[in-house]
């Protein structure tokens, strides 16, 4: 970057830092984005006079809430929610609800930020919003969480609608969860409409919604690879995490060639060198989403390797899919992947690299597809999902995978377009954020001052 734009950057980023102190993770999802941004606003007058940045920056609004409900001794508990909608310029806010002990407002602002990009990304008319509360669904008995999902709902639902914003799941929040939130949702507003996503096939639901984010993290991946003439065919693959995303991307991964090797959660990782095949991944579908129990017990069925409270990337592999959490690879994990010949790093979960981890896989040129790019096919079949609830009508599984391709295949050709290349490289970081962004800003700037 030239000095005036890195200049600019560091401006920027103290006067955001002031204006929003003690929320690490807002400021370094808006760091990354504002890094590749400046220097083409800077080429833009429309843009600065707009004081886009600023105002892409600044949530539309956000609702914070208390959440009293009575567990299963009948003790009173409290819990805090939010939903952050970040922007709706082009579309109805659009986000899932994330149910984790370390949700504040600072995560959930950085997932609202970036959820406006990778909503742009997929081409479908979605704002950018998130929710959650810092509730722990881990141990809680089916009663308990519903009686959670039903006291939070009373106070959500007056915020959200099917044209107004649209919750769906995220960590913590899947069918069940999504099922207590719709079940309280129809029962206040005593209509039946697509206002949360994810819902179940019988009500609502869309075909391959659970497995899109996990597919479309794969078809992205193998975009990336036929764009240098190569593909996931052969390759080893580590995947991180053994929730939704993981789990689907296992899948996809192992349908398309590659052989997946690790899984994890946040106790430790299980490495299997043999390969996660088919029927080892329907056990461990089962252990997670029925049992909810923890991925050591892969290690003891399938008698593999387990490396208590360690993360995968000190496997050899050429593919890497961060699939758990924020912040998953720090610059030592970027540089043990590297030093092991890792070619592709497809991120299916939100931010899970490090700034400096960033820096490190471009720096390489290796393949990285960032998360607003590469995890966009699960909010993609959202979209789609709305689009079916506002038709009253259901497409088909072929027809919807073939939707989430089409999505995916079009978002690797808007970051190729958009992105710096050298040499032929694509920088898709540079690319995802520039697409992502013309389209919400040249929104705002027709608006006028709103
Ligand atoms: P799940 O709740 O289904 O699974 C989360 C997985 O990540 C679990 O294995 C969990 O382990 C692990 N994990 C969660 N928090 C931590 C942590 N602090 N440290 C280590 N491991 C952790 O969530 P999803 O699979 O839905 O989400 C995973 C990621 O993908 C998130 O970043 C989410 O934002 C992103 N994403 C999800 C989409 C979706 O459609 N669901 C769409 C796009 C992105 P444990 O059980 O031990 O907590
Ligand atoms: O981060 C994400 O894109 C999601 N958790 C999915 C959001 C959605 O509305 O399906």
């Amino acid at each position: 970057m030239a000095g005036g734009a890195s200049q600019e950057v560091d401006h920027f980023m103290k006067g955001l830092v002031k204006r929003n102190p003690g929320e690490p993770e807002f400021a370094q999802a808006v760091q990354e984005v504002v890094e590749t941004l400046m220097p083409f606003v800077l080429d833009h007058k429309d843009y600065q006079q707009a004081q886009i940045l600023e105002r892409m920056t600044e949530p539309d609004r956000v609702v914070i809430f208390r959440v009293c409900w009575e567990d299963d001794q009948g003790h009173i508990r409290t819990n805090r929610a939010w939903r952050v909608q970040f922007n709706n310029s082009i579309g109805p806010y659009k986000g899932g609800m994330r149910f984790h002990p370390n949700v504040t407002l600072s995560v959930l602002k950085f997932l609202g930020f970036e959820q406006v990009f990778k909503n742009s990304l997929t081409g479908l008319p979605m704002g950018g919003g998130k929710g959650g509360a810092n509730f722990n669904p881990k141990g809680k008995s089916d009663n308990e969480v519903m009686r959670f999902c039903q006291s939070l709902m009373i106070e959500l639902h007056r915020h959200i609608g099917e044209d107004t914003d649209v919750p769906a799941g995220d960590i913590g929040v899947g069918a069940r969860e999504v099922s207590y939130m719709f079940g309280q949702y129809k029962r206040l507003v005593n209509r039946f409409v697509g206002t949360l996503t994810g819902k179940g096939l019988a009500f609502g639901g869309s075909l391959v919604r659970t497995e899109a984010t996990g597919y479309g993290c794969v078809y992205f991946c193998q975009n990336m690879l036929n764009h240098i003439g190569d593909g996931l065919e052969g390759k080893t693959v580590a995947v991180s995490g053994s929730g939704n995303v993981a789990i689907y991307t296992v899948q996809k991964a192992t349908e398309l060639g590659g052989k997946v090797v690790t899984l994890s959660d946040s106790a430790g990782t299980i490495y299997d060198p043999k390969g996660i095949d088919p029927d080892k991944l329907e056990w461990v579908r089962a252990l997670k989403e029925e049992r909810r129990g923890r991925i050591k017990e892969y290690a003891e069925e399938f008698g593999c390797e387990y490396q208590e409270g360690k993360r995968p990337w000190g496997v050899p592999c050429d593919v890497a899919f961060p699939c758990a959490t924020q912040n998953e690879i720090e610059l030592a994990d970027a540089k043990e992947l590297l030093k092991n010949g890792v070619k592709v790093v497809c991120e299916g979960a939100n931010m899970p690299t490090k700034i400096d981890g960033v820096h490190a896989f471009l720096d390489a040129k290796i393949l990285y597809g960032p998360a607003k790019a590469a995890n966009a096919g699960g909010v993609g079949v959202s979209g789609l999902e709305q689009s079916q609830n506002a038709l009253r009508l259901s497409w088909s599984r072929e027809e919807v995978d073939a939707r989430l391709q089409g999505i995916m295949n079009d978002i690797h050709g808007k970051c190729v377009h958009y992105s710096d290349q050298e040499g032929g490289w694509v920088n898709y970081v540079s690319g995802a954020n520039l697409a992502g962004f013309v389209k919400v800003a040249d929104a705002m700037v027709a608006y006028g001052v709103v």
